[in-house]
């Protein structure tokens, strides 16, 4: 079984609390609160945010960029139980043993009754409301800015807007992770505040000791940095950066994705990979990718349905 040498980018259980408690304690959890903030600029035209960020690949904050969408001026959970209620969705679809569908109202509900000190998070991550709740795409139109996503040549239109909701309480956490599929973050916070680390492509580590920790902090190729997202901003990471999101309030965000036509060749590699390695050998990716298996079978299950695909067929 090939082992992935870089503990960030490895998927078992071990490798990703290890890296979620370094930023608890340790050198990491030590440098976290100082890392340099995110650049934020409001007011880019295309080809400011083209030049100055796409091009040379540097992460930004457009500040109030999306400040105008009815999503931003006029969401909140319970204006999202009264619109799509009935819709089923998974909550906690990042942790398998928490994983559970309820409906939008009965996750509202869930949510009002989940407080006090011990309560954990709740968090409804990467829901695909395009399939189930298409009707909430129009309160959050299509970015001038994003235009230049490449999917909508190879999968057609309705296939490539694939956009997720992320809802969920605060202290709520993603853990620290690449995108799949070689495409860039484009995330729009709509309610509430996140806080997010990011880290580049390079970033390395090779054992879960302090010495390593302390040289991943010092390499320069690391260029960990930190931003808090508000309603009406939207980040801007080029493919491949790390990034790790805590909630500071309960939070309602926008994740959407940008395919660089440059990332093509690598964009298809990967998806063909994740999904020969479903069908041929399952029971090996259950076990390495224990955290992601459900969740990748969800975000296939909903990408064929807006690919119109018939999965009892081979051929078209
Ligand atoms: O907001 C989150 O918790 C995670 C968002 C994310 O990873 C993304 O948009 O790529």
């Amino acid at each position: 079984m090939h082992v992935e040498p870089n503990i960030l980018r490895r998927h078992d259980l071990d490798s990703l609390a290890a890296v979620e408690r370094a930023f608890h304690t340790g050198p990491l959890s030590e440098v976290v609160a100082s890392a340099p903030q995110l650049e934020r600029r409001s007011g880019l035209t295309v080809e400011e945010f083209q030049r100055e960020y796409r091009g040379p690949l540097r992460p930004v904050i457009l500040e109030n960029h999306v400040a105008d969408w009815p999503s931003v001026r006029t969401w909140s959970f319970d204006h999202l139980a009264d619109r799509c209620g009935s819709v089923r969705v998974v909550v906690d679809s990042y942790n398998t043993k928490a994983a559970r569908e309820a409906t939008v109202a009965e996750f509202v509900r869930m949510l009002k009754e989940n407080r006090g000190e011990d309560a954990t998070p709740i968090y409804l991550q990467e829901w695909y409301y395009q399939t189930t709740a298409p009707e909430l795409a129009a309160d959050m139109p299509e970015m001038e800015i994003a235009q230049y996503d490449f999917r909508r040549n190879l999968y057609g239109e309705a296939a490539s807007t694939n956009h997720q909701l992320w809802l969920g309480q605060q202290g709520g956490i993603t853990r620290l992770h690449q995108d799949s599929y070689t495409v860039d973050v484009m995330h729009a916070q709509i309610v509430g505040e996140k806080l997010w680390y990011v880290m580049g492509p390079e970033a390395i580590l090779h054992t879960d000791t302090e010495e390593d920790w302390t040289r991943l902090c010092k390499a320069p190729e690391t260029q960990l940095m930190q931003c808090v997202l508000k309603p009406g901003d939207v980040l801007y990471l080029p493919a491949n950066w790390y990034h790790r999101i805590e909630l500071l309030t309960d939070s309602i965000g926008l994740g959407r994705k940008c395919l660089d036509e440059v990332n093509l060749q690598a964009h298809i590699r990967q998806r063909m990979t994740e999904l020969l390695a479903l069908a041929l050998n399952p029971d090996e990716v259950k076990q390495t990718h224990p955290e992601l298996f459900d969740v990748v079978l969800m975000r296939s299950r909903a990408w064929a349905n807006r690919m119109n695909i018939d999965l009892s067929r081979l051929r078209p």
